[in-house]
This record gives structure tokens, C-alpha cells and sequence, in this order.
């Protein structure tokens, strides 16, 4: 695709620069009360900030993905227009505090998140959970298998990368709905990175298993969650399986009004995300890719990864903000 088709085909390419502030924004916000043991405190000044900079960008966007149905959530809720619509109809999924438990503790990689895609092309999630599976890039296709058991797919992986099973790590949520998942996984001799919270880095982390330790993502965790994380991968690369958890006919339901008739299904990433996508986010506590928030005496300095589906360029920004008025 040459550069002009690469414009004309998906999403402005100047908006890759322009979400950046969205998050950094949040996460400021966010990282101003890391620490403090108040999730809901620090949660909602990142919604605050997030609505506030997102309303500046040139999109005419709804939000697919965010805080909740309109009767729960305030603001940045469910069909929430947002942008100041001049600009590109898109959906968008959005997480201002990606972890409220990490930052409240002052844990690693808690994250202000969003990802932007063409109108129509995000799957519409109810916030149930989802069994979730990813690897990173550089593997064959279908390499992952969300109903192969722990010990398969972790002896496929083993083997596409060139290395035994015990030098494998899985991260995999701390809960005890995964008690059983931890053991197979363990006996297979893979060592388990276990979070608290925050299984949007998690799967993040797999695409760059060099740098995070972190090879493969297990478990289940929030739906919505698992729609960033597979905005991400699309942009770079890997592979992801997703299947809701819709075990009552109430959540059934739920998910049937937002058009998900097959309560089975498994979404690969690019079932989840599809189109041309936008991927920022922002550390809010220091984290295995990025940095936390830190404020100076002068300054308060962000870092920040924008990913981008068609060119799958990954961005990393750094930025030292001296106009400390503007958050
Ligand atoms: C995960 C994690 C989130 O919810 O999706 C998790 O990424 C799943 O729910 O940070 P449970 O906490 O009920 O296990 C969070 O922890 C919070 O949204």
C-alpha cells in the first residue's frame, strides 16, 4: 500500500499524535494519587481528565468500550459522543485507569488507555469476563489454541521459540477462579508471573517477551479489557483468542442485545478489533515497558506508547511537560 492509499484506507494519520495527550493527560491525573489507597478517587479524576481531551480531538466518536452502561457511569459511558465532531465517525474503547487497585497500592503497570478504530469495527462487549489466551509476534498462525489445554499450548510455544517449557513464563491473573490453571501450568515445569490486576499490560507484555520476561497470557479477566488488549496486538502483532463467559441466561441476554448471538464464540484479535486501528497508553505507575508518571520540581515527564494497525509502527514518547497549568 503506498502512502496515499495507506491515508486514504484508514484513520488520519495526524491522530496518532493527537491521542497521545488524551492518555498522558489521564494518567497524570491518575498518578497524582497513586498510592493514596483510593481506587474510585484516583479512577474518576482520570476519567475527568480523559473526557476533558478527548472532547478536543477533531473525531465525531462514540465510545464502544468505557466506564460502564449510561445508567452506571457518568461520563465516558456507553454510546457516549465524544470529539467535537468535526472529524471521522469512530469507536472507541477507552480505559482511563487501567488497574484502580494497582495505582491505589503504588504497584507496576498501572496504564491510562484507549484505542480508536473506523466506525463500526470494535466489538461491542458486555463487561462479563473473558476467557482470554495471546502470544506475541514471530510465531506461525494459529499457533494458540484457547481449547487446548495449558500444557499443548505452552509445549507449542516452547517449541516455536527454540527453548524447553521451563523457560517459559505465563502471566496470569491472581484470583482464585485460576487455582487450577496455576497448577497445570506449573506442572509443566513454566514458571507464572501472577498480577494483582491490569491484564491489558498483561497481554501487551507478551509482544515483547524480551524485554517484559513475559511469553504468554492465561486466564480470565474483564471483556472489555480483553478488547484493548487485542486493539493492541493487532497493531503489533501476536495472536489472541478471546471467548465471553456468558454462564447465566441474564448475561446471555446482555450480550444478545448487543448483538452477540453466538454466546460461544471465539474472537481472534482481529475479530475484536478490526480495520484500521490506534493504540495509546501511558504508564501511570512504573511498569515492565513503560515508566510511571514523575513529577519533578519544574516538570512532570509521561511515557507513552501509540501504536498503529496499518503501518504497525510503535511509538514510544517521552514527554516533559512545563506548562504544569494545563492538567
Ligand atoms: C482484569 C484486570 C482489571 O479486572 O480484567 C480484572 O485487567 C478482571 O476482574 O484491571 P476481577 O478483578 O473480578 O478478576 C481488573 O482487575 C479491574 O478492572
Amino acid at each position: 500500500m503506498n502512502m496515499a492509499q495507506n491515508i486514504a484506507a484508514g484513520l488520519d494519520r495526524i491522530l496518532t499524535m493527537e491521542v497521545v495527550r488524551v492518555t498522558e493527560r489521564a494518567a497524570v491525573a491518575a498518578a497524582r494519587l497513586r498510592g493514596r489507597g483510593d481506587e474510585k478517587a484516583a479512577d474518576q479524576v482520570a476519567v475527568d481528565a480523559m473526557r476533558q481531551e478527548l472532547n478536543r480531538l477533531a473525531i465525531k466518536g462514540t465510545v464502544v468500550i468505557g466506564e460502564g452502561e449510561r445508567d452506571e457511569a457518568p461520563m465516558l459511558y456507553i454510546g457516549e459522543e465524544v470529539g467535537t465532531g468535526k472529524g471521522p465517525a469512530v469507536d472507541i474503547a477507552l480505559d482511563p485507569l487501567e488497574g484502580t487497585t494497582i495505582c491505589a497500592k503504588n504497584l507496576p503497570n498501572a496504564l491510562a488507555v484507549i484505542a480508536i478504530a473506523e466506525k463500526g469495527s470494535l466489538l461491542f462487549a458486555p463487561d462479563v469476563y473473558m476467557d482470554k489466551i495471546a502470544i506475541g509476534p514471530g510465531y506461525p498462525g494459529d499457533l494458540i489454541d484457547i481449547d487446548a489445554s495449558p500444557a499443548e499450548n505452552l509445549a507449542n510455544l516452547a517449541k516455536a521459540k527454540g527453548v524447553a517449557v521451563s523457560d517459559i513464563t505465563a502471566c496470569i491473573l491472581d484470583r482464585p477462579r485460576h487455582a487450577r490453571l496455576i497448577d497445570a501450568v506449573r506442572a509443566t515445569g513454566a514458571a507464572i508471573r501472577l498480577i494483582g490486576d491490569g491484564d491489558v499490560a498483561g497481554v501487551i507484555h507478551t509482544t515483547d517477551p524480551d524485554e517484559t520476561g513475559i511469553d504468554i497470557y492465561l486466564g480470565t479477566g474483564g471483556a472489555p479489557e480483553g478488547v484493548l488488549a487485542a486493539a493492541a496486538l493487532r497493531c503489533t502483532g501476536g495472536q489472541m483468542q478471546g471467548r465471553l463467559i456468558l454462564d447465566t441466561p441474564e448475561k446471555v441476554a446482555r450480550a444478545q442485545k448487543m448483538g452477540i448471538s453466538d454466546p460461544k464464540r471465539i474472537y481472534r484479535a482481529q475479530d475484536m478489533a478490526r480495520g484500521d486501528v490506534l493504540f495509546a497508553a501511558t504508564g501511570v505507575t512504573d511498569g515492565n515497558l513503560l515508566d510511571g508518571v514523575k513529577f519533578g520540581r519544574t516538570f512532570i515527564t509521561t511515557h507513552t506508547i501509540v501504536l498503529r494497525s496499518s503501518s504497525r509502527t510503535v511509538r514510544e514518547i517521552k514527554a516533559r511537560h512545563q506548562d504544569l497549568e494545563k492538567f
